[in-house]
């Protein structure tokens, strides 16, 4: 197919046909995959590989799972980034709000009859071919659950775990929820998942180094109450001295902390994967759309939680910050 076939908006049955008629299916995660990227897509290919339909799901980096999603049902479905198919039928992405957001993997597109985005960041940019987009969703694997009502699978304990994961995590346990949000909690626990257990390995299991690292870190952090037009900024620097020896569980958990500065509308993590290189994660609270503050440098993601990369150093990277924020 070609990068320039019409980007048609797809609804929850035509998905559905999509699924149904493929002959071959290859499921594309985000890069630094969080759990409702890989839920969504293990919770996926465990239905197509139950309807005997071949399936791959991967990602471009890094090369291995985070350890607090090995538990997930469906791993033996994940193959490394070097052995997806470069020719399918039907290529899948679950969470992934921009092309970009699939690292090198993104050209597994040229090799691909037909695709199809499942997502719900706001920012999505609707680079596939057909793309079934909900910004109200929860997460993505909350769309799958419907996905899934609607195809007539059932959700089952495997697949409720792979769900739960996507459901927990972007919610922040349960704190950025909607009308509906609890019921299908509900839903997932009552096919007998361990609810607590998925929620500590994901949430809340980190090795003693994470308190030091947690102590420099924040004690770092600087409050810039004239940012954000006057609503406030806080933000923390990660250098990449601060990350070694470290996953990804414990760098992402630091905005969870930063954010709760209540002097301070947006917070931000700077993190540096490689020196001079930096990954930036943005939170707001209600007042200020962070997903378009992260878009005018160069990222995206949601209301109330978007990330962007960015060069150079890290006075460099901060005022860019300041600069995108006034
Ligand atoms: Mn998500």
């Amino acid at each position: 197919m070609t990068v320039t076939a019409q980007n048609s908006e797809i609804d929850l049955a035509g998905a559905i046909g999509l699924l149904s008629a493929a002959g071959s299916v290859t499921v594309l995660c985000h890069v630094q995959p969080d759990a409702d990227t890989i839920g969504s897509g293990l919770a996926l290919a465990i239905v197509l590989e139950r309807k005997g339909v071949p399936v791959q799901v991967s990602f471009a980096q890094p090369d291995e799972l985070p350890e607090s999603m090995s538990e997930l049902p469906g791993t033996h479905l994940l193959a490394p980034a070097g052995q997806v198919e470069s020719e399918v039928d039907l290529l899948v992405t679950v969470d992934c709000g921009s092309r970009g957001r699939l690292g090198h993997l993104a050209d597994r597109f040229d090799g691909a009859r037909t695709s199809l985005v499942i997502d719900h960041h706001r920012s999505n940019t609707r680079y596939a071919e057909y793309n079934l987009v909900d910004d109200s969703a929860e997460s993505t694997t909350a769309i799958l659950a419907r996905l899934f009502d609607e195809w007539g699978v059932e959700i089952d304990r495997d697949i409720a775990h792979c769900l739960y994961a996507g459901l927990v995590t972007d919610t922040g346990s349960f704190r950025w929820v909607q009308p509906g949000t609890h019921l299908l909690a509900e839903r997932l626990i009552d096919t007998g998942i361990d609810s607590a257990e998925i929620a500590r390995r994901l949430l809340d299991t980190h090795p003693f180094g994470w308190l030091p690292m947690l102590a420099s870190v924040l004690g770092s952090a600087q409050l810039v109450p004239d940012s954000a037009e006057g609503l406030g900024l806080v933000y923390a620097l990660l250098r990449h001295e601060d990350t070694i020896g470290m996953r990804s569980e414990e760098i992402e958990s630091v905005i969870d902390i930063v954010r709760t500065t209540s002097e301070a509308e947006v917070a931000a993590v700077l993190k540096e994967t490689a020196p001079g290189h930096w990954s930036v994660s943005l939170r707001s609270k209600a007042a200020v759309d962070v997903s378009t503050v992260a878009a005018r440098l160069g990222g995206g993601g949601h209301r109330f939680a978007s990330g962007y990369t960015a060069e150079g150093d890290s006075e460099y990277v901060v005022a860019a910050l300041l600069g995108a924020l006034s």
